[in-house]
């Protein structure tokens, strides 16, 4: 049986707020949001594969600080994993792939309009985040 393609979402947190990432591409997936990253390429580990996505969509330097329990089924042959993580340098722009970009406070989560994957991811890290 083939392994399913990883796909990581960055729960990038700065205090009591979370980045959460509006999608302007696919059009099937354009205008819901999401915790931003993307496909793991062969021979990448999970954590680069986070830190590069960040680094290409955002323009920031970030660092993984824990993986977020579970996993959620994307499209066939796809499945999303989640790690918390930090800014370390640089200040998040919608580069490529969204068109705009919010950071919520704990009770700002559900203002926005999350693709449907990520609103269990969402919850998942609502369970590990230190308020
Ligand atoms: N996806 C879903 N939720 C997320 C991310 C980062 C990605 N938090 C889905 C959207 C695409 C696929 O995974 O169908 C690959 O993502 P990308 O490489 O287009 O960001
Ligand atoms: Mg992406």
């Amino acid at each position: 049986m083939t392994q399913p393609i990883v796909v990581v979402g960055a729960a990038l947190l700065d205090g009591d707020r979370l980045l959460a990432a509006r999608r302007s591409a696919p059009p099937e997936l354009a205008g819901r949001w999401e915790l931003p990253g993307g496909k793991v390429e062969p021979g990448e580990t999970p954590e680069h594969a986070l830190v590069r996505e960040l680094r290409e969509e955002l323009g920031v330097t970030a660092e993984p600080v824990g993986r977020v329990p579970g996993e959620w089924p994307l499209k066939s042959g796809y499945v999303l994993r989640v790690w918390t993580a930090r800014l370390l340098a640089g200040r998040p722009e919608p580069l490529q792939d969204h068109d705009e970009l919010r950071w919520l406070t704990p009770d700002e989560i559900w203002d926005v309009d999350w693709l449907d994957q990520d609103v269990a991811a969402v919850k998942a890290v609502l369970t590990v985040w230190n308020r």
